[in-house]
């Protein structure tokens, strides 16, 4: 049957391994470039590994000892291995400062862009072993932070006297909007956790003290699972959570009744 599935799966896609290994479907903007980027490292590794494995047999044979008795303690003469050693350092330059540092600008000069364009922004707070969602409420103002009042696991530590977290609430399902950037702030009470959703092609590690961007684009509804992508500790399998990405009206729905019942508790 695993067999079977690869081979359709070949017959689908011959040129992408991300297919071949069941990358689940892209739910982001960025995602598919993501998607290519694994296709490109992997075709890459695919050539290595054949390359090295014919120079090893290669060597297996040009150098078995029935043709060389006497082991040669000076090895290569010419300056070949050298030549080679300053093409990889020329090439790793390259890929260094022609395409990883401008990919990166790109990618933070998109982040100031999306923050133009009145991104949903929701607090993630991982703990042992969960995740909380803080929103803003329809005010859009998260209430003022203070770490010093976690009183539980899992506590997004809002200020109580702070008039601008008078509308925040708190989930345990994230929702967020289509079609619209959404800037995650990701957080932890306890240890080093990692906040991932792989159909957003995305994560981030969550620290405790420190709330940390990611940001991303759904460009489909879905429903799908977002999980802990850092070992931290024996329930970290369980740290499963679930994401809806809906129509914006139907988000405003939701934004708007969460508010109310929550302005109306602390009323
Ligand atoms: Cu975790």
């Amino acid at each position: 049957m695993f067999i079977q599935n690869i081979l359709t799966k070949l017959a689908v896609s011959p040129f992408s391994p991300a297919e071949w290994m069941g990358l689940p479907e892209n739910g982001s903007f960025h995602g598919d470039e993501v998607g290519h980027l694994i296709d490109v490292i992997t075709w890459f590794m695919i050539v290595l590994f054949v390359g090295w494995t014919l120079f090893f047999l290669l060597c297996l044979v040009k150098f078995r000892q029935k043709k060389n008795p006497q082991a040669s303690y000076q090895g290569v003469k010419n300056h070949a291995s050298t030549h080679l050693e300053i093409g990889v350092v020329i090439i790793e330059a390259v890929l260094l400062l022609g395409f990883a540092l401008p990919l990166w600008s790109e990618r933070t000069d998109d982040f100031d862009q999306a923050k133009k364009e009145n991104a949903v922004r929701v607090r993630a707070v991982g703990f042992q072993f969960g995740w909380k969602f803080h929103y803003a409420g329809a005010d859009g103002k998260f209430g003022f932070i203070d770490r010093t009042l976690a009183k539980s696991q899992g506590d997004h530590c809002l200020d109580p006297a702070d008039p601008n977290g008078f509308d925040d609430f708190v989930t345990t399902e994230l929702k967020i909007p289509v079609d619209r950037p959404v800037i995650l702030q990701v957080t932890s009470t306890d240890v080093i956790h990692n906040f991932s959703i792989i159909p957003m092609r995305i994560q981030q590690d969550a620290f405790p003290g420190k709330d940390i961007p990611m940001w991303f684009t759904p460009i489909k509804e879905m429903e799908t699972s977002v999980v802990c992508g850092q070992l931290c500790g024996e329930g970290h399998a369980r740290m499963v959570g679930s994401l809806k990405v809906i129509p914006q009206k139907e988000f405003n729905d939701f934004i708007a009744k969460q508010s109310k019942t929550a302005a109306d508790k602390k009323k």
